[in-house]
């Protein structure tokens, strides 16, 4: 059914990606909540765990990813139907396919240290993980060192509404149904998974000599050390069907949107089947 973590993020262990968060913090401004407005959760990632509420309510959320630590993080949500629980989903973390119970819905892609990323996703009640695979430098995935941890999503409805999209953008096999150009500031991109196969949409930023080609080579040759981007956010792993809404603060400029996920069963890179979509980034009414 759908590739282990350790598959997903390949392309991003082993520290290859070292590029720097841009720094800006796309949470909505704190104090009063707006009617309906999605509540917003923060969950710190450092060495090696989360930090955050146990519990949450149902129905849209923003998940804000902060990052504490020294080492590149991310946050995989992943749903545990049925009636299984944490220590059942920590015995099949190194399945090579993971069970059906186990339903990725997302989360917050990987940022840098001191870097900040934001989701917004509607919870479903359940009980779900908080997951993170990168691996440190000894090749130990942070989910064995304490990056696993669970989130309860009760009954009781938060009451909030999903934002209206910017732009909608579904994910397929094996391409990203997207716009080639997007206006400068914070943008709401909401990405679905159309396709049959789980997907991410990491975003990431090219520096100035940067290319859909050489980031190609940049994460199929750990010699390469250009860095040729800034990591903004994005979702990890979602399962067919499922949705999420980024929230971009995107700047003038030429980014990427690129999938990290093996094919099954190939296990070729989805970045490599043409889930790789470059997107420039145009000044507020320009052109
Ligand atoms: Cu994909």
């Amino acid at each position: 059914m759908r590739v282990e973590f350790l598959l997903i993020c390949f392309g991003l262990i082993g520290g290859t990606v070292t590029a720097r968060q841009t720094g800006a913090d796309p949470t909505p401004p704190a104090g009063h909540r707006m009617p309906g407005a999605p509540p917003v959760v923060t969950i710190t990632a450092r060495e090696y765990a989360f930090d955050g509420p146990d519990s949450v309510e149902s129905g849209p959320t923003v998940l804000r990813l902060v990052s504490a630590g020294r080492e590149q993080h991310f946050l995989g949500l992943v749903k545990l139907s049925g009636s299984h629980t944490l220590a059942d989903y920590s015995r099949v973390l190194s399945w090579k396919v993971l069970p059906p119970w186990v339903i990725a819905v997302g989360g917050v892609g990987t940022i840098a240290p001191g870097g900040t990323a934001t989701t917004t996703l509607v919870l479903e009640p359940g009980l779900y993980a908080m997951v993170c695979d990168m691996e440190d430098a000894q090749g130990t995935p942070h989910m064995r060192k304490g990056m696993l941890r669970s989130l309860t999503v009760l009954p009781r409805a938060n009451g909030a509404v999903m934002p209206t999209p910017d732009v909608k953008i579904d994910l397929t096999e094996f391409a990203f149904m997207a716009p080639e150009t997007l206006p400068a500031g914070l943008r709401l991109v909401e990405v679905r998974n159309a396709g049959s196969q789980p997907h991410m949409a990491l975003v990431w930023r090219l520096v100035s000599s940067g290319s859909a080609s050489a980031v190609i080579h940049w994460l199929d040759n750990p010699s390469d050390t250009s860095h040729p981007v800034v990591l903004v956010g994005g979702v990890p792993d979602l399962a067919p069907g499922r949705g999420a809404q980024l929230q971009l603060p995107l700047q003038v400029g030429h980014y990427l949107m690129i999938c990290l996920v093996g094919d099954t069963p190939g296990q070729t890179a989805h970045y490599h089947k043409g889930m790789i979509k470059e997107f420039t980034v145009v000044p507020m009414g320009g052109r």
